[in-house]
């Protein structure tokens, strides 16, 4: 019999089966979803005791103005499952109505959302769009997980009773991807912004230019793609390819559809092996390196004391700020081994005021605190000790600090020794390990305040494809989104571990390969 014969047969059966538990009466049970399963945990959560509000073929969603193309994202999310109609219109009554500056909560702030849910009706409510986005991941993830079905499924389509009002910890929530050492295309990172964005993730930073390749377009320097971005760059030589600038404006105005800003990196005066093979006078001896593909680190540097290295640094820096519309623009600084000290201060010292220039907050990892104008700046701290005092005296004059612990946040370091794909150079990471710290009180020295957020940093040495990505991001990110969302007040492991379990089957309806940890119960 054929594979379609057999298709066949079993979607006559399946017909069968759902027609006969289909009438009203007999629906499925409402699945284990409560007002408390949500990650990360809301801020405040009040269960009512009345009954849930149903999704049905009559539903309306209601919205107007810049509430409006939130509310078309969310009719759009629920109707594959559900196949319902969902109408989104500007007045109604008894549906889900989604609504701007109705609330007077200052609390709520730019990105907090007030949500009450009774059997009449959800009312959700927000300063800005960008809390009503947040607040319609929270609708999405209140509905059964069957929601996250692709085609249409039968199913009591409840959101549980009660009112939510929430905000995040910290205004940068941040992940990050590694396009350099195996490059990953536009689609791919479109992927990887849906599903950020479910977790409120709300800056997502592209690493684009390492030892092993340069991945974005930069107007007269065109061999930095050609060459350095070109096949056979990346890791193994296996991980070619770029993006040209306008493949990178379409993914800025993806992510900002979904209340992501894209942070772009571009690593100096270290990991610029890439960019001096495809242009020698970058080096001091003006002589090209051979191409790297391993996986080695502090070799090359930028020659501090050449020209040529600040009008490239300028023309990258100003290009990429004009790419931008978010506020930070991201010039490494990392791992320097091969920069002599005090050139490397020397290069910082130029260069950092070249970021404010061109309007945008430097951003760079840990090391240029070593730098006076790093107060400036916005420090990544990604040691994996708890006292960087340059970083501390930077953030007491003014610096803000990201936290990226690297055996906290590093979501390419290997859950345990057995899972494939990784690295444990900072050792490894199972899911509590990267759930239980407090970023407010990580780096010692640094004050609470001087905390902007946390960032997971996903390097890419040994992912090739998506599915990898996905394997080393999930379920780690959600942990690391939990602690920059949710209040420190609702920090509780065993919480997490079952609201983690019972989302997993989310992912597996989206097809999301994710790490089953055995510390989980996965429902
Ligand atoms: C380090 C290094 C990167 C590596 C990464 C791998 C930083 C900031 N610099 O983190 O080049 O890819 O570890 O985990």
């Amino acid at each position: 019999m054929g594979r379609t014969r057999i298709g066949l047969l079993l979607g006559v059966a399946a017909l069968l089966l759902t027609g006969m538990t289909g009438s009203a009466g007999r629906r499925p049970p409402p699945s284990g979803t409560t007002l408390s399963s949500v990650i990360p945990a809301p801020a405040e959560v009040v269960p009512a005791p009345s009954a849930p509000f149903e999704l049905t073929a009559s539903t309306v969603i209601t919205a107007t103005g810049a509430a409006r193309p939130v509310a078309d994202r969310l009719a759009a999310a629920l109707r594959p499952a559900t196949g319902f109609p969902l109408p989104v219109r500007a007045a109604g009554s008894g549906g889900i109505d989604l609504r701007l500056n109705a609330t007077a909560d200052p609390w709520i702030g730019d990105e907090g959302y007030r949500l009450e849910v009774g059997d009449a009706g959800v009312a959700l409510r927000a300063n800005r769009p960008a809390g009503l986005f947040a607040g319609v991941q929270t609708v999405r993830q209140l509905l059964p997980p069957a929601i996250e079905a692709m085609s249409v499924r039968r199913e009591r389509w409840t959101i549980p009773a009660g009112v939510i009002r929430d905000r995040p910890r910290y205004a940068y929530r941040g992940a990050m991807l590694d396009l350099a050492r195996h490059f990953h295309p536009p689609a791919d990172v479109k992927r990887f912004i849906d599903e950020i964005s479910r977790f409120k993730i709300n800056y997502l930073h592209l690493h684009l230019a390492d030892d092993q390749g340069w991945r974005i377009e930069i107007d007269g320097w065109p061999r930095l793609t050609t060459v350095g971005g070109g096949p056979g760059t990346g890791v193994r030589g296996i991980g070619g390819g770029f993006l040209t600038q306008d493949d990178y404006r379409d993914l800025v105005r993806y992510a900002a559809d979904r209340f992501v800003t894209i942070v772009p990196e571009i690593d100096m005066p270290g990991h610029v092996n890439a960019a001096q093979v495809a242009y020698p006078e970058l080096t001091c001896d003006g002589v090209a390196p051979r191409p790297r593909i391993d996986i080695r680190v502090g070799y090359s540097s930028l020659c501090t004391g050449k020209e040529v290295t600040y009008r490239f640094a300028e023309d990258v820096i100003r290009q990429l700020a004009a790419l931008t519309p978010g506020p930070y623009l991201h010039i490494g600084g990392d791992e320097a081994m091969s920069t002599a000290h005090p050139d490397y201060v020397a290069f910082e010292q130029r260069v950092l005021p070249l970021v404010a220039r061109y309007g945008k907050t430097a951003y760079g990892w840990h090391e240029i605190a070593a730098a006076p104008a790093a107060t400036g700046a916005v420090i990544q701290y990604w040691a994996v000790t708890r006292d960087r005092p340059e970083v501390a005296a930077a953030a007491a004059a003014g610096a803000k600090v990201v936290l990226s612990p690297a055996d906290r946040a590093y979501l390419d370091m290997q859950y345990d020794l057995l899972t494939p794909g990784g690295l444990h150079w900072a050792g490894t990471i199972e899911v509590r390990t990267a759930y239980d710290w407090d970023p407010g009180s990580w780096a010692r020295g640094v004050p609470a305040s001087a905390v902007l957020g946390v960032e997971a940093p996903l390097w890419s040495e040994t992912l090739r494809d998506y599915g990898e990505v996905e394997f080393q991001a999930f379920p780690r990110l959600a942990a690391i989104a939990e602690l920059a969302w949710s209040p420190w007040s609702t920090h509780d492991w065993i919480s997490f571990r079952d609201r983690l379990g019972a989302y997993g089957e989310r992912w597996t309806r989206r097809g999301v390969h994710f790490y089953r940890s055995p510390q989980i119960r996965w429902s």
